[in-house]
């Protein structure tokens, strides 16, 4: 909701089930329309992660810097993706939240960063409360998908016959 409405923090808990919302910006001169689905982090919600894991083209994987078991369940997060995608690296971006929150920290930076090197991620620290790295976050992780999506299907020059003639993106593997 900070990113998408810019200053604007909510300081109620209220548990996501499924939100969505879309933005249209631009990222490096290129103009983006990012769909961006807000997920349950409760268990009981934990139904509905294969189909959305499914759809995704990117994942922001975000945990609280002041909570440890947050921390904890991001590499089955990201186990499960991979999983789902049937691929060993995609798109995705390691965020520590609550950064402002530092006298409560259950995760160190460090911490953090050893993660998401295991991880082969970016990791950023944010705060949805003081606006840090917000708008930042999204932003890489549309990099990171530019990126990814380029390298399966690069912009190619004119297509052979042949190529044509196949399904789908014309990637040519050699
Ligand atoms: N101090 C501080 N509080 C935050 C920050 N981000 C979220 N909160 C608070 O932490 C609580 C939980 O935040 P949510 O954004 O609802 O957490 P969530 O991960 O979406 O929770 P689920 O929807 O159940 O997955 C709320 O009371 C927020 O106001 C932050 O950056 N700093
Ligand atoms: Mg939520």
């Amino acid at each position: 909701i900070q990113y998408l409405e810019g200053s604007y923090f909510v300081t109620d808990y209220d548990p996501t089930i499924e939100d969505s919302y879309t933005k249209q910006c631009v990222i490096d001169d290129r103009a983006a329309r990012l769909d961006i689905l807000d997920t349950a982090g409760q268990e009981e919600f934990g139904a509905m992660r294969e189909q959305y894991m499914r759809t995704g083209e990117g994942f922001l994987l975000v945990f609280s810097v002041t909570d440890r078991g947050s921390f904890e369940e991001i590499y089955k997060f990201q186990r499960q993706i991979l999983r789902v995608k049937d691929r060993d690296e995609f798109p995705m971006i390691l965020i520590g939240n609550k950064a402002d929150l530092d006298h409560q920290r259950q995760v160190t930076q460090e911490g953090g960063q050893q993660l998401a090197r295991q991880l082969k991620v970016t990791y950023m620290e944010a705060s949805a409360k003081i606006r840090l790295n917000v708008d930042q976050a999204f932003h890489e992780l549309v990099r990171v998908i530019r990126k990814f999506q380029e390298q399966e299907c690069p912009p190619s020059p004119e297509p052979t016959r042949k190529e044509k003639d196949k399904k789908g993106c014309h990637c040519v593997i050699f």
